[in-house]
């Protein structure tokens, strides 16, 4: 299956037909696996220059934590930590998308070249958010999301994870298209990890087809997340560390890929580029094979 890409992507990317890889660029001293290893602004301009080298095509820049328990940061810091990466990475030739649940920085960061407003909250962070978005022009990810790090573990309460957090999101998408969001910018994230601590994520992944059913394209977030962390537990029970999770989250790339997702989102670049390569060869013969066994007339 052929990811579809959001209307407002620039040119050379909407020509690619493989899923997209987002290199991730945390300017924070906090994030969950990578925190304060690219706080300083020289150190995270190399950073994201170096993921694209690796074969990013997009890179996630934020200035905010939302690692479980973590605060807010004030609006003022959140800006000086991203804008001035945002400048150089854009200057260097980046898509570059901004990870941010706030209206006027992603505003501002749109107007200073970001291509994507890669929000969280689906919206319900800053009422502001999607009418800021529709009058930006930039393409919108609405992740999904049911309140901010330091209680979203205490919300993580579903009778079917799948048909919740897609029902969930039809409305997120209403809500924008409502503000005035054209429908082909919006890209929704089942949120991994956010206000799903454990076993939710795996029927979320299992079932892209079903949030797909929503006629939207899909990012998804699967990166050095702690149900990886707790698959690949070593044999007293004891979660291996975010840095020990990157062959997992390759693994899930390819995955997601073959499912037809539009973007992975990933610390680790080079294994998911391999990854998503993979999963384009695998779909094309597959659908090859198909074709010769008549499999795929129906
Ligand atoms: N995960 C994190 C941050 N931003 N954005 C989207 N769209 N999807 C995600 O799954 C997502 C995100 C948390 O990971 P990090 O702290 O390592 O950036």
């Amino acid at each position: 299956m052929s990811p579809r890409h959001p209307a407002p992507l620039p040119a050379h990317l909407r020509q690619l037909d493989r899923t997209l890889v987002m290199g991730v660029v945390n300017v924070t001293p906090d994030s969950f696996s990578d925190g304060g290893r690219w706080f300083e602004p020289t150190a995270a301009i190399e950073h994201g220059l170096r993921l694209l080298e690796e074969g990013a095509d997009i890179l996630d820049l934020g200035g905010e934590s939302t690692r479980p328990g973590a605060a807010r940061v004030p609006l003022a810091e959140e800006r000086e930590r991203v804008l001035p990466v945002l400048r150089a990475l854009v200057a260097a030739g980046a898509v570059v998308s901004v990870d941010t649940s706030r209206a006027a920085l992603a505003d501002e960061a749109v107007q200073h070249g970001a291509a994507i407003v890669n929000d969280v909250t689906g919206g319900l962070g800053d009422e502001q958010m999607h009418a800021t978005v529709a009058r930006s022009g930039a393409v919108y990810v609405a992740m999904h999301w049911r309140g901010p790090s330091d209680v979203m573990d205490g919300l993580a309460r579903y009778d079917d994870v799948v048909a919740e957090v897609r029902a969930e999101l039809a409305s997120r998408v209403d809500h924008a298209v409502q503000a005035g969001i054209p429908r082909e910018s919006i890209v929704l994230d089942p949120g991994l990890g956010f206000a799903k601590p454990g076993a939710e994520n795996w029927p979320l992944l299992a079932g892209l087809d079903v949030l797909g059913s929503l006629g939207l394209p899909l990012l998804v977030g699967a990166s050095r997340k702690r149900f990886l962390g707790h698959l690949l537990a070593r044999p007293g029970g004891e979660p291996v560390p975010p840095s020990e999770r990157d062959g997992a989250t390759a693994a899930v790339s390819a995955l997601a890929a073959a499912a037809g997702a539009w973007c992975v989102r990933v610390h680790e670049v080079r294994a998911t580029a391999d990854a998503v390569r993979v999963a384009q060869a695998w779909t094309t013969a597959r659908s090859a094979v198909r074709d010769t066994t008549g499999e795929n007339r129906g």
